[in-house]
This record gives structure tokens, sequence and C-alpha cells, in this order.
């Protein structure tokens, strides 16, 4: 067992590294990239964009601890038999999901625009998880791959704080696991909306869990590792 003490709000947290995953929520071309679905809706990708450094350092810094690494891209099957009526039929027909997009069909797996930015892309080991709701536990197979690999901390971060990073943690947090998200590393098309979020997941006491940083986590995997050497 090696652990960390990663300084965060409301107060630091000590988790086990191997029991610990790293779970970077729907960094897909279609949410980021200038021309794809999220900018044809008149958002400002730039204000993703800020995240994807900060999340960069973070994954290079988790795959030289050997922390389980998670991806997950929102989107649906092709035949969108596992899209409930009630998510595709909103917004403007030309883009509502399946419909066709700058980068293919809108939110559909497979299709260029729904797979992950090149900056994070997976390496061979890493899971990924194609889910159909907001939240990654929801009809996915990840509370089965953490409660196989012994998981009881997670390290959230992604697009969108609000939507798909809070579903995820408020899921995580009902199902027992300790979630810290990496503030640095999430981003949304509303900044107020990314603030109050995280003042969410930290408020009362840490209702939710932890806020914390991402050099604040490297710095504690470098001194976890550096006593290890010792
Ligand atoms: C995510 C969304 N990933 N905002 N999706 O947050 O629809």
């Amino acid at each position: 067992m090696t652990s960390m003490v990663i300084q965060a709000e409301p107060g630091a947290i000590t988790v086990d590294i191997g029991r610990t995953a790293l779970v970077i929520i729907d960094m897909q071309r279609d949410f980021l990239e200038p021309g794809g679905f999220g900018e044809t809706l008149g958002n400002d990708v730039s204000l993703l964009a800020k995240a994807v450094p900060p999340t960069k350092a973070l994954l290079a810094a988790a795959r030289k601890a050997g922390m389980l690494v998670i991806h997950t891209r929102e989107g649906h099957r092709p035949d969108l038999s596992d899209a409930p009526p009630a998510k595709v039929n909103r917004g403007s027909p030309t883009h509502r999901i399946g419909a066709p997009g700058p980068m293919g069909r809108i939110l559909i797996r497979g299709e260029p625009g729904q797979d992950i930015i090149p900056e994070l892309y997976p390496i061979e080991g890493e899971v990924v998880i194609d889910k159909p709701g907001k939240g990654a536990f929801f009809a996915t197979d990840l509370g089965l791959i953490l409660a196989n690999r012994g998981i009881d901390a997670l390290l959230v971060c992604g697009v969108t704080t609000e939507v798909c990073v809070h579903t995820t943690i408020r899921e995580g947090n009902d199902r027992g696991y300790r979630c810290i998200a990496v503030g640095d590393c999430c981003a949304s098309y509303f900044p107020e909306f990314h603030e109050v979020a995280l003042r969410m997941v930290k408020a009362q006491g840490g209702i939710f869990g932890w806020v914390t940083e991402s050099a604040k986590v490297v710095s504690a995997l470098g001194a976890s590792a550096a006593a290890a050497a010792e």
C-alpha cells in the first residue's frame, strides 16, 4: 500500500494510490474542438481548452504512478436504441443526438466527434467507458470495474463540470467512493456554473467530496514516490 496526502478542500485527504482511480469525463472532440458540435451550439470551446494542459500533466503523473485510469465518452448506439426519446427530442432538430454534425453523427459511438481528443487519448490498458447518460455509473460497468480493482477513491475531472462531472461525483458519492474533483482539470461553457459546481462539492464539510488542483495531486504523487525510494 502506497498512500499519498492530497491537499484539498474542505480538508486534506489521504488515499492509497493502488485504490484510487483517475476518472476523466467526456474529453471528446465534439465538446472541445473548434468546429465540433459544442461550438455549433454557440458555445465558446476555448473555455474547455483551458482544462486540457493540466489534465495532460495529471494523466502523465497518474500513468507514471501506475494508477488506474478511466476515460469516459458520452454517446449512443447508432440505432439510438439506448437513447431515451426525452433526451433525443430536445433542442433544434438539426442539433439532436444522431443528427449529422460537423464530425459525424452527434454523440453516436464510433463517430469521430464522439472520440477522445488526441492530447488525452487513452493508451493500451486504460479503461474506456461509453456511457449513455450524464453520470459514468448509469448503465455502464464502471462500478464492477472499480469493485474488482478494490478502488475506494476517485479523482474526477473532465467536461462539463456541472453536468457529467457533477453527476458522476454524485453517483460515486452515493456508492461510497471518496470523490475528489480536480478543479483546474474540469471546465464548463458557463464559468459561473463551473465555479458553483465545485463549491457545491466541497460545501457543508464536503457534502459530495473534495476539491483540489492538478498541481496538488502531482505533488502528492511525487512526494509519495520520493518517500518510497528512500
Ligand atoms: C457532458 C453534456 N459531458 N454537457 N455532457 O457534460 O451534455
